[in-house]
């Protein structure tokens, strides 16, 4: 039987998709079997391969599948965005982001809401102990975890994944965010909200998840989203040091 988490309140999956016509209606029925209670959101930016047609029809037999149809592709975190919107705006409890691709295993969606009942947000991590990918080749591994090291080192927050985008908000957790102030829109979007959701002292527990690769269909990984990531952490991690050197200051000429 699967376990129950009403305790939590109303939950939905957002799904962002962007040509998944292949992976979409698997993952979606593999969603609602893991957790029957929860809803789906697919956000699809007009795909071209008839990702929302497959989507419509899932919505028209199940009234827990909902369809975000969005004008364009506008990347992973502008889709994400309008759909915490959307759940916001609808009352529900508990927001999860997942990959429609596969990559993030819906029958491990009960160890992220578990442990919500003591978090603010929780990550799915694959670099805990615990954690880990199948199918990833090495310099994937590589790029990721280097990624993740130099996260932890420039903005100086304790997480191993702050990359990964399978995870459970709190509704409460995203009201206290500023989203309208949320501009990244690849891989960094998913750091900007750890790092936004630790610097109002709320709690991010990490969970270890298993990560596959997907198999069908293609990454929307790009050079683009792997830079950006990268001046954007700098950038945050330069103004960080500024803002505490200031405060260092201020608070000594405050004692002379
Ligand atoms: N709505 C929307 N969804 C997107 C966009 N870009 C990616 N996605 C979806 O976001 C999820 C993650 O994208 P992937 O291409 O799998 O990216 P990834 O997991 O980092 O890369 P791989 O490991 O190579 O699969 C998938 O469900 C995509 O369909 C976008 O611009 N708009
Ligand atoms: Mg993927």
């Amino acid at each position: 039987m699967a376990p129950s988490f009403t305790d939590l309140g109303r939950i939905l999956v957002v799904i962002p998709t962007y040509n998944e016509v292949e992976n979409l209606a698997r993952i979606v029925t593999r969603v609602r079997a893991s957790v029957p209670e929860a809803h789906v959101l697919v956000a699809d930016d007009n795909s071209p391969d008839g990702t929302a047609r497959v989507a419509d029809e899932l919505a028209a037999t199940d009234d827990h599948v909902q369809v975000m149809h969005r004008l364009g592709k506008e990347g992973l975190g502008a889709a994400y965005l309008a759909g915490f919107s959307w759940a916001l705006d609808n009352g529900y409890d508990v927001v999860v982001e997942m990959d429609a691709d596969g990559s993030h295993q819906p029958e491990q969606l009960p160890l992220l809401l578990d442990a919500l009942r003591n978090a603010d947000l929780v990550l799915g991590s694959r670099w805990v102990p615990g954690g880990s990918v199948v199918n990833w080749p090495k310099s994937r591994e590589i790029l990721s975890k280097g990624g993740n090291w130099y996260t932890r080192r420039a903005l100086r927050i304790p997480l191993q994944d702050a990359t990964g985008g399978y995870r459970a908000f709190r509704a409460s957790t995203l009201r206290a965010l500023d989203l309208d102030g949320v501009g990244s829109a690849g891989y960094i979007f998913q750091v900007d909200l750890a790092y936004r959701t630790l610097a109002k002292g709320m709690r991010v527990v990490e969970v270890p998840i298993e990560f596959v690769e997907r198999e069908v269909g293609d990454s929307k990984m790009n050079r683009k989203i792997v830079s950006e990531a990268l001046w954007r952490v700098t950038v945050w991690g330069v103004r960080e040091r500024v803002h505490q050197a200031r405060d260092a200051l201020a608070e000594r000429r405050e004692r002379n």
